[in-house]
């Protein structure tokens, strides 16, 4: 081996010391707050989204049929084997650069540029992913006030739209979207966040809104069953030929879409130096989080299927659809249903860019990224460049890019983090068996070990356009870290 590669490959396995970690958490000197209930709140608060507000409709639609039930089961099934391992990490390493910290502790300074960069895709690209279902409600409330929004306005660059009078053109760009991205990124850089308390009143605004959809169609459901029942068969539908169309290809398809609707169980573990009793509470907020989404979720996938054929559901507003369905007396339960999502998808757009900027912070301040992202302004207290960058990088890709393309590149890119974090778990067993862990991961290490091959297989089941794109970003990544290394190019 030349010398020039085995320090690339020391460097490539460096980890940051356990002392850094402990002496930047002293440092932050946050004061320590949240209990267990908040940290469930901020769960609860990312958790819920469009997710379940709007990629349901498409997963059952075009990919799994009624059966998206047991998509969402699998995709909480793969969630909870990894939140496992973040509740191990959470309580043992306090920092808040989650994933990416806890990669750079236990697996080392590549690792730690690779998670830095698919958590990219996690918080940034999600942002813009749940702004663009942001758009969608908005356009549909107005159109319930009976103000029409210009279709070519509010979808990305170049889809076919139709306007009045049937014809097709294309978009120009998905502008409420950019809106809702540019204005929450300029609160952020001034200073603007949710509070605890405006975080639980949303949070107890859309958990409201989605226990009424189950409760109020569960009852039309029970009153009626065989009219609905009709809309659950088949329950499976028959495979069309395609991989991921229908079949039980279709259900793992859909598994991979909808595990977009639990994403953000995790970014309690950003709150780790605020925690009173981090041991304790941190495993309660990640695993309290799931569990509570799972129940929601599967519910929601009952109702929605048997209230509404599935085939009906590809659209913007598919719970409001539904609410349709039972006829015009209910309106007034679909307008509630659309403001709960615009409501509660701004609070998950904030929370993702704000956690987006934290990441590139914590990465500035490691010496991944430029140090301007670590620039704090003097008098507002944020990192503003960093937040103008990201509000950039975030306002564009939700006018531009297409909804569903984006949401499974964040759930590529997120399964592929989840196995690295898991891995994480049974290094820093290994390489510190002795550091005092709040919380271990049960059945160890068939826990982690599960996380990451589940992770893997519904990664690989998202279908081959955005494997390749991902396989792309990935190998661009990879390129960077060499070419810095090797050259010893500073930024
Ligand atoms: N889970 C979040 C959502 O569905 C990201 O919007």
């Amino acid at each position: 081996m030349t010398k020039a590669t085995s320090s690339l490959l020391a460097r490539m396995l460096a980890r940051k010391p356990l002392a850094a970690v402990h002496a930047e958490a002293a440092e932050a000197a946050l004061k320590p707050t949240l209990g267990r209930l908040q940290l469930l709140m901020i769960g609860i608060g990312c958790i819920i989204g469009a997710g379940i507000f709007v990629r349901t409709g498409n997963a059952a639609a075009v990919h799994a049929g009624p059966a998206v039930v047991l998509s969402f089961l699998i995709a909480s099934a793969v969630c909870a084997l990894t939140g496992f391992c973040y509740a191990e990490l959470t309580s043992t390493l306090p920092a808040s650069g989650s994933a990416f910290t806890y990669a750079h502790v236990a697996l080392g300074h590549f690792a730690a540029w690779i998670v830095g960069s698919l958590l990219i895709l996690e918080y940034g690209l999600a942002a813009a992913v749940v702004a663009v279902g942001w758009s969608g409600y908005v356009v549909s409330l107005l159109g319930g006030y009976g103000l029409v929004f210009p279709p070519q306005w509010a979808a990305p660059s170049g889809h076919l739209v139709a306007v009045a009078g049937g014809a097709m053109v294309p978009a120009v760009i998905n502008a409420p979207a950019m809106a809702v991205a540019a204005t929450l990124s300029a609160l952020l850089v001034l200073g603007v966040r949710e509070s605890a308390t405006v975080n639980t009143a949303i949070v107890l605004l859309k958990v409201g809104v989605i226990v009424l959809f189950i409760a109020i169609g569960g009852v039309a459901i029970l009153a009626n069953p065989s009219a609905y029942l009709a809309n659950w068969h088949p329950f499976l539908p028959a495979n069309t030929g395609t991989y991921g169309a229908f079949g039980w290809s279709g259900v793992l398809r859909a598994a991979s879409v909808v595990v977009f609707a639990y994403l953000g169980f995790e970014a309690v573990a950003t709150a780790g130096l605020e925690a009173k009793n981090p041991g304790r509470d941190m495993p309660f907020g990640v695993l309290g989080g799931l569990i509570v989404s799972t129940m929601l979720y599967a519910l929601v996938a009952v109702v929605l299927t048997l209230l509404a054929p599935y085939a009906s559901l590809n659209v913007p507003d598919p719970l409001a659809v539904a609410v349709d369905r039972l006829g015009a007396h209910w309106a007034w339960f679909a307008l509630l249903i659309k403001t709960g999502a615009v409501f509660g998808l701004t609070s998950v757009v904030l929370v993702l860019i704000y956690a987006q900027t934290r990441i590139f912070y914590a990465m500035a301040r490691d010496g991944f990224l430029p140090r301007v992202f670590a620039r704090v302004h003097p008098r507002l207290g944020t990192p503003w460049i960093n937040t103008i960058l990201v509000g950039l990088m975030t306002t564009l890709a939700a006018g531009t890019f297409d909804f569903n393309v984006m949401g499974d590149l964040t759930s590529v890119g997120t399964l592929t983090a989840f196995a690295v974090v898991a891995f994480a778990v049974i290094r820093l067993r290994r390489v510190a068996p002795d550091l005092p862990r709040g919380y271990r991961v049960p059945f160890y290490p068939l826990v982690p070990l599960g996380s990451i091959a589940a992770s893997l297989a519904l990664m690989l089941s998202v279908g081959p356009t955005v494997l390749t794109f991902f396989a792309g970003y990935l190998a661009v990544v990879v390129l960077i870290y060499i070419v810095r290394a090797r050259f010893a190019v500073s930024i």
